[in-house]
C-alpha cells in the first residue's frame, strides 16, 4: 500500500507498511509527529515511547530530515491530521540516517539556489505535484493518439537539417562531420505518413535559444502528429480534441495535485470545442488598436500573445502568419499566398502559444523553390524532397510543447519547473 491510498480512505482502522522519508517532526508532550512521504503523498505519523520501546524513540527524536524510514502501524482517521488519517506507529526501521545539513531544509531560497539543488527540489511537495501534472499530460497525449488510430514512430536526434530555423541549431561533431541535435521530428513524420497514414512522435526536441525568458527551454519535449490526407481545417479539429482531451484528464486525475499548488480550476473547465479562431491579419489590428508598436509581417513576440490570448476564456487559434514569418515547409492560402496554412494555439490567461501546426507544401516544385527562398542547403533536404516524388498528398500536422502545456495547466510563472531538470542558456547542471 502506499500514502495516497491510505489518503483515499481504503484502510481506515487497518495496519499499514510505509516505505518513505521523513519530511519533518515535532514533539508535543512526549508523542513525536512525524510528516512522512512516500512519492505519493505526504501523512502524518505518532510515535510513543511505550509502543516503539527506548532504543527507536531516542533514535527517532535524533533523525534528520530526508532520513529513509520503513514505518509500520495503524491507520487512525483524525480530522486534525493533514489530509484527515494519520499512522499510529507501532515499529519504525531506519533504511538511512540523512546528514544534518540538508540544503533545503531553510523555508524561502531563491531560485538559482534551488535550480543549483534541482536534484532536491523535485522532493518538494509543490515539484511533485507539476511533474506529477506533466507524466499525466504525457500519458493523455499518448492515449488520445493511440485511440485514435495513431502509430508511434520515433524520430532521430542526430538530424543533418534544419526545421525550424538555422539561428537556433545545435551543432554537434560527428566523426570528421557534423551534425545538429533535432529541432522537431516533423520532417521524419511526413516520410512516416506514407507508411502508416497517421503517426506521431514523442521526444526531446533541442533549441539553442539564446534569450533568457520564461518560456524557453534549449532542450524541450514535444508530441507532433502528422496525418496523410489530411487539410488545414481537420488539423485545427485534431488539436482542439486532444487539447480537450489533455485538460479533462488532468482535472480528473490530478485534482489532488492542483490543490496542491493552489490552481484556480475554473478556466481549466471552460477548455471544450470549438476554440475561437482569429486570422493574424486581425490579430495586427487586434495589437495596433491595443498601442502595441507591431507592423503586419512581423512575428508575434510573448506580450502580443499574452494580450491576445487574455481576449478570449479558451485557447484560440491565431492563423494565416505570413509566409516570410514562419518556417519554409508551410502550404501558402490559396486565397492569399502571402500567408501560409498555419496556426499557433495560444493557451488562455496570458499564456500564449502551446501549439505550431500548419498544413505542408506537397508540391515538389514549389519546395524547391522554398528550400531555395529561405537559403538552405539542398542536398540534406533530398530525402524530404523525394516525399513529394513518390506518392505526395496533402498532409499536415503540429506540434504540442509538452512544458508550455504543463506551465498553462499548473499556472505556472516559469518553464523550468515544468521539466524535471531544465535546461536553458546559463543551465546545463545538475
Ligand atoms: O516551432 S514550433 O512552433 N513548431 C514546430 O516545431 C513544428 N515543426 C511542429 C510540427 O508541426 N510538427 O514549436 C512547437 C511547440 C511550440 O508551440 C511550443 O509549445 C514548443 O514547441 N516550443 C518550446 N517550448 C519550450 N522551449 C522552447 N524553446 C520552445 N520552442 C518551441
Amino acid at each position: 500500500m502506499n500514502i495516497s491510498e491510505i489518503l483515499d480512505g481504503k484502510f481506515a482502522g487497518k495496519d499499514v507498511e510505509i516505505k518513505g522519508w521523513l519530511l519533518n517532526k515535532r514533539t508535543i508532550g512526549g508523542v513525536q509527529f512525524l510528516i512522512v512521504r512516500d512519492g505519493t503523498g505526504i501523512i502524518q505519523a505518532t510515535i510513543r515511547r511505550n509502543e516503539v520501546g527506548d532504543k527507536i524513540y531516542d533514535e527517532v527524536e535524533d533523525l534528520a530530515q530526508e532520513s529513509s524510514i520503513i514505518i509500520r502501524g495503524t491507520v487512525k482517521e483524525d480530522k486534525r491530521a493533514p489530509g484527515g488519517y494519520e499512522i499510529k506507529v507501532t515499529s519504525l526501521e531506519i533504511v538511512h540516517k540523512a546528514e544534518r545539513d540538508y540544503p533545503l531544509a531553510k523555508k524561502e531560497h531563491g531560485v538559482d539556489f534551488l535550480m543549483d539543488y534541482r536534484h532536491l527540489w523535485i522532493r518538494s511537495p509543490r515539484q511533485t505535484a507539476i511533474l506529477r501534472v506533466r507524466a499525466e499530460v504525457i500519458r493523455a497525449c499518448r492515449d488520445f493518439l493511440d485511440g485514435r488510430g495513431f502509430v508511434l514512430v520515433d524520430a532521430p536526434i542526430f538530424t543533418p537539417a534544419a526545421v525550424e530555423g538555422t539561428t537556433t541549431l545545435f551543432e554537434v561533431p560527428y566523426f570528421g562531420d557534423k551534425a545538429y541535435l533535432t529541432q522537431s521530428g516533423q520532417l521524419y513524420m511526413e516520410a512516416a505518413i506514407a507508411a502508416f497514414g497517421k503517426v506521431y512522435c514523442f521526444g526531446p526536441t533541442f533549441r539553442a535559444e539564446k534569450s533568457k525568458t520564461p518560456r524557453h527551454l534549449t532542450e524541450f519535449w514535444m508530441v507532433e502528429p502528422e496525418m496523410a490526407f489530411c487539410e488545414f481545417e481537420e488539423n485545427l479539429k485534431l488539436q482542439e480534441d486532444m487539447v480537450t482531451y489533455i485538460v479533462k484528464r488532468v482535472l480528473e486525475k490530478r485534482r489532488r495535485e492542483l490543490e496542491t499548488l493552489g490552481r484556480d480550476i475554473t478556466p481549466l473547465q471552460k477548455v471544450e470545442p470549438p476554440f475561437d479562431r482569429i486570422s493574424y491579419t486581425e490579430a495586427i489590428d487586434m495589437l495596433q488598436k491595443a498601442g502595441f508598436q507591431i507592423e503586419w509581417g512581423e512575428d508575434l513576440g510573448a506580450p502580443h500573445e499574452r494580450y491576445i490570448s487574455l481576449q478570449f476564456e479558451k485557447p484560440v487559434f491565431v492563423h494565416r502568419y505570413p509566409a516570410k514569418a514562419k518556417a519554409f515547409y508551410m502550404q501558402p492560402d490559396p486565397q492569399n499566398p502571402e500567408v501560409v496554412l498555419c496556426a499557433d494555439l495560444l493557451a488562455p490567461e496570458g499564456y500564449g502559444e502551446i501549439i505550431g501546426g500548419s498544413q505542408r507544401i506537397h508540391e515538389l516544385k514549389l519546395l524547391e523553390q522554398r528550400i531555395e527562398e529561405f537559403g538552405l542547403p539542398k542536398e540534406a533536404y533530398e530525402w524530404y524532397l523525394d516525399l513529394r516524388r513518390y506518392g505526395t498528398v496533402p498532409h499536415s500536422g503540429f506540434g504540442l510543447g509538452i512544458e508550455r502545456t504543463v506551465m498553462w495547466i499548473c499556472k505556472l510563472k516559469h518553464i523550468r519547473e515544468a521539466i524535471p531538470f531544465p535546461r536553458t542558456i546559463n543551465r546545463v547542471y545538475p
